[in-house]
């Protein structure tokens, strides 16, 4: 009989004998809760049922908005057991990114958390969802209570690694946001990748401080752990004076920089505080050259720096051995498996060191986006790589350097903004006659997202009321930090609007 491929029976089978050993220990609940791994293979088998109980069509998306919970995790391995498709949404969108989300996605299954359920719950159902479930921070709502009445075992479904695991929605640099069809065998093999690369071994423990919508906290962190077998040490929220208190007990943590910055800002980060830890890993957005070095000097740990993307999982990494070999500036070479080149926008290839779009392959690489059949070719090559819509150069010993995006993309605290996507509201409201959204340096998230707007002749518009206004209808990361007005915006000779110039002019407005 054909091995089962579904992700989560690869990932039991990587739990330790000794199921009742704690598997994730919370670290900022009122009090602490021990999981063991049979809570979690117990738990995912309720909720694994219960989703098997509603009858659902084959390869349902279940769309899931809630805050971070060791139940929020039970409910994504439950749904890889129950065969359907995992569909994180960020808890920082509104009404009107979600109405999307859900009109794109169809979800059949949604969760929510219950002071949003009235609202979410009449677009899930416009829209043709067939059922939406709460679940707290707090571990009530409706989701556990449905579940607690079902069996604790279940035979997890069959699937094969080209079947779809999960959807992860990314903007698009035009229009609206696109869906990453990740499948099975795509989060499995970066997985087991990862797990061989950066040395995971008996005894680890994982500091988990990262949202899990995303896949830098979803995958890469919690597979690296649960693949292992390791205890996590479960962070609901980013504290990084609360995470310096607990890095003596891991061996193991994940950021993206601004974690790295906040521990910077503690006192208690010392050689003393990380005298257990094997690994610090950085990524999601550039890391500074003067971060990766202080770091080394406070904590006497060299920040192991990769690359990756929602689309592709990871990509690139510096060496896990010798430490010396990790280069600051850098993300490193291709992962065992991922092909990488480097090409002009003609799509030649270019020399060794030369700076081009960074191109690539690999059992990681997703799908396809989501019934977007012409996005999808758009960004392949007709040889099937992928256009990362990043911009790099690769040293003659495969070291890949990240220097910029062919993308206008501004990444802020390790999120994504689409600058065209906040224009497009800003130009809709009334008196806006055009804005321009960019990323200025900012020290604690890298960018921070910056707008020039111009009025309408007569309109009188206010920088501040702009910013009160995008609020209510797009998630706050995505808002301006500052708006400024302008009585035009620079433009070229094209007649396009000169970005680069408005990033110069603002570029000091942060300084630290
Ligand atoms: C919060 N705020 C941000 C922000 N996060 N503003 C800009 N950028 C961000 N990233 C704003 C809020 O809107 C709010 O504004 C104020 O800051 C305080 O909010 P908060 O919720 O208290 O912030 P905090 O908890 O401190 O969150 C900061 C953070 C968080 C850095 C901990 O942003 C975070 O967890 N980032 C990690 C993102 C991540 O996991 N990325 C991985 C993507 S996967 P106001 O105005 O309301 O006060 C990927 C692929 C790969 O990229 O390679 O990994
Ligand atoms: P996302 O769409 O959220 O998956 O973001 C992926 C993007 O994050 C990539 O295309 C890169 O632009 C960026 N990124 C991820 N890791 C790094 C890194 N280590 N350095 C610079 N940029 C990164």
């Amino acid at each position: 009989m054909k091995k089962n491929e579904n992700l989560y029976a690869a990932l039991r089978e990587a739990f330790p004998a000794a199921l009742d050993s704690v598997a994730i220990e919370t670290a900022d609940t009122p009090a602490p809760l021990l999981y063991t791994w049979s809570d979690l293979e117990r738990g995912t088998a309720m909720l694994a049922n219960l989703i098997a109980s509603l009858g659902l069509p084959p390869a349902s998306r279940i769309a899931v908005q809630v805050e971070k919970s060791v139940e929020a995790l039970m409910l994504y391995l439950a749904v890889l057991r129950a065969g359907h498709v995992y569909l994180p949404l960020n808890t920082a969108y509104q009404a009107s990114e979600l109405d999307y989300f859900i009109a794109n996605a169809e979800p059949a299954m949604l969760v929510c958390v219950s002071r949003h359920f009235g609202w979410i719950s009449k677009l899930a159902f416009q829209r043709g969802t067939t059922h939406v479930f709460t679940l707290d921070e707090d571990r009530s709502g409706s989701l556990l209570t449905r579940a607690a009445l079902m069996p604790d075992t279940h035979e997890v479904v069959a699937r094969r690694a080209d079947d779809l695991a999960a959807i992860l929605y990314t903007s698009g640099t035009t229009g609206r946001s696109k869906g990453a069809m990740l499948s099975h065998g795509n989060l499995l093999s970066n997985a087991r990748v990862l797990k061989s690369f950066w040395g995971w071994q008996e005894g680890d423990v994982l500091i988990h401080a990262l949202p899990i919508f995303h896949v830098h906290g979803l995958f890469v962190a919690s597979h690296g752990a649960l693949l292992n077998g390791s205890r996590m040490i479960w962070f609901g929220r980013f504290d990084a004076r609360a995470v310096t208190q607990r890095l003596g007990e891991a061996t193991v943590f994940m950021g993206v920089p601004t974690l790295y910055v906040r521990l910077l800002a503690e006192a208690g980060l010392s050689r003393e505080a990380c005298r257990n830890m094997r690994l610090f890993v950085s990524g999601s957005a550039p890391l500074l050259i003067e971060t990766f070095n202080e770091f080394r000097v406070r904590s006497g740990h060299t920040i192991l720096e990769r690359y990756g993307m929602s689309e592709t999982t990871m990509l690139t990494s510096n060496p896990y051995r010798p430490e010396n070999a990790r280069r600051g500036g850098t993300v490193g070479p291709p992962l065992p498996g991922v092909q990488l080149r480097i090409h002009d926008d003609k799509g030649m290839p270019l020399q060794t060191g030369d700076i081009g779009g960074i191109e690539v392959k690999g059992p990681n690489v997703f799908k396809g986006y989501w019934r977007m059949p012409e996005k999808t070719a758009d960004e392949f090559t007709t040889d099937l790589w992928f256009k990362t819509g990043d911009v790099g150069k690769m040293d003659t010993d495969g070291y890949v350097t990240i220097v910029g995006r062919s993308k206008d993309l501004i990444i802020s605290g390790g999120y994504n903004v689409y600058p065209a996507e906040v224009e497009g509201y800003i130009n809709e409201m009334p008196g806006v006659a055009e804005s321009a959204v960019v990323g200025v340096p900012h020290p604690d998230f890298g960018e921070a997202v910056v707008a020039v707007v111009t009025a309408r002749p007569g309109a009188t518009l206010d920088g501040a009321a702009i910013v009160a206004a995008l609020k209510g209808q797009i998630a706050n990361f995505k808002v301006p930090k500052q708006v400024f007005m302008a009585a035009e915006l620079p433009r070229n000779a094209m007649g396009k609007v000169q970005k680069n110039l408005l990033r110069d002019q603002h570029r000091g407005l942060f300084a630290a």
